[in-house]
């Protein structure tokens, strides 16, 4: 079986990538992987190093738009698990046409290209934030798409384009939806890894508005063997939560990236909130434990400690990020 695996120079796609080649993922044992990926701001080259001279490893520089691309590389795969995407929220607050392009019409030039050379399966990974917010309770599958950041819509396009796929086309495909994920090559853009290396730094980080903001953190590990089995025995046309993780404000997150890496209150910067800011994630995950048996396993403490001591130790993989991401927008 051999899989393209889009954006799988990312945090969450390079992941998937490592741990398959790994065998680490149930269902996909053996696979062979193509990654796609255009290498934008988020895409490093070097998440791949571990994997890189592995016989069953093959990496394409190149664009999920791009359609004679496509038709190059989808007769030597079995299936698609599509992971590409501008993923960052304060970024398409500021500018959301890279948003519609990648993520809405980058998906539907993949869907096509599968119903063109007929792929086997597809996994679309969505996320949580299609829903919008939830002030209390959960939300299992059937809630309502509310999004409410241009990158949300731009994913509810996405997600609701690769369903109707199975629909009018009967294209072999599942949706995952997943919470906050972290871990380890997660970009220092994000408020877990953005917070820990600039405390590194003895540097102050920029808390957003009150900061009662809820998120449900899950490990990158647990968001992938997720995937997998979703890829493997999830069932065409049909929509899984992944999630499970641990809900903590972003008070209380910052808290123990404070406690973690020896700081206290007054390297907290308090700042304006995010504009559209959503209060509160909360997914149910009753479907894919009852279905695919999934349930998380990494406990958050201990995986955050395990993160905080890799960015410790991995100066030379987010310096250069931070220090062009710092000439980026000095630009
Ligand atoms: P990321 O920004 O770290 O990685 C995105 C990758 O996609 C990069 O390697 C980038 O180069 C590549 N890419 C972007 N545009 C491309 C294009 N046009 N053609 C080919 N490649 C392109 O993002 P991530 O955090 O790893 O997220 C991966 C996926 O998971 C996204 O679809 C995101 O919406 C979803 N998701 C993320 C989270 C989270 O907490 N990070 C949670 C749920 C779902
Ligand atoms: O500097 C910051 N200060 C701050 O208070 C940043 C970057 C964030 N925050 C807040 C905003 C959120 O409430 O922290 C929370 C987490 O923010 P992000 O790390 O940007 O994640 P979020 O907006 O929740 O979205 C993430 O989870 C869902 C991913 O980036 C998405 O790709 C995924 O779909």
């Amino acid at each position: 079986m051999k899989l393209l695996v889009t954006g799988g120079a990312g945090f969450i796609g390079s992941n998937f990538v490592r741990r398959a080649i790994r065998d680490e993922l149930p269902g996909i044992e053996g696979a062979e992987i193509l990654v796609l990926d255009a290498l934008t701001y988020s895409g490093v080259r070097a998440n791949l190093a571990p994997v890189e001279d592995d016989p069953r490893f093959e990496f394409v520089h190149g664009d999920i738009r791009d359609e004679r691309l496509l038709d190059e590389l989808f007769p030597r795969v079995d299936g698609v698990v599509h992971f590409a995407a501008e993923s960052h929220v304060d970024r398409s607050v500021l500018d959301s046409g890279v948003f519609v392009e990648t993520n809405v019409l980058g998906t539907q030039r993949l869907l096509d290209a599968s119903l063109r050379h007929g792929v086997e399966r597809f996994v679309h990974v969505s996320t949580d934030e299609v829903y919008g917010s939830i002030e209390e309770g959960e939300w299992d599958e059937r809630f309502p798409l509310e999004p409410n950041s241009p990158y949300a819509a731009s994913k509810a396009g996405s997600d609701l384009l690769a369903r109707s796929y199975h629909r009018t086309h009967g294209l072999n495909l599942s949706i995952t939806r997943c919470s906050n994920n972290y871990g380890p090559y997660h970009f220092p853009e994000k408020l877990i890894p953005l917070f820990t290396t600039n405390l590194l730094d003895g540097r102050r980080v920029p808390l957003y508005g009150t900061g009662e903001n809820v998120r449900d953190w899950l490990h990158v590990d647990d968001h992938c063997r997720g995937i997998a089995l979703v890829y493997a025995g999830g069932r065409p046309g049909e929509v899984y939560n992944i999630g499970g993780g641990t809900q903590l404000t972003n008070v209380e997150i910052t808290e123990r990236i404070l406690e973690l890496t020896g700081h206290d209150w007054s390297a907290v910067e308090h700042v304006a909130d995010r504009k559209g800011h959503d209060l509160r994630y909360c997914v149910n995950i009753d479907k894919i434990a009852e279905e695919l048996g999934y349930e998380p396993q990494v406990p958050f403490d201990a995986g955050l400690a395990e993160v905080v001591q890799w960015y410790r130790d991995r100066r030379d993989w987010w310096e250069p990020l931070k220090e062009r991401a710092a000439l980026d927008s000095a630009r």
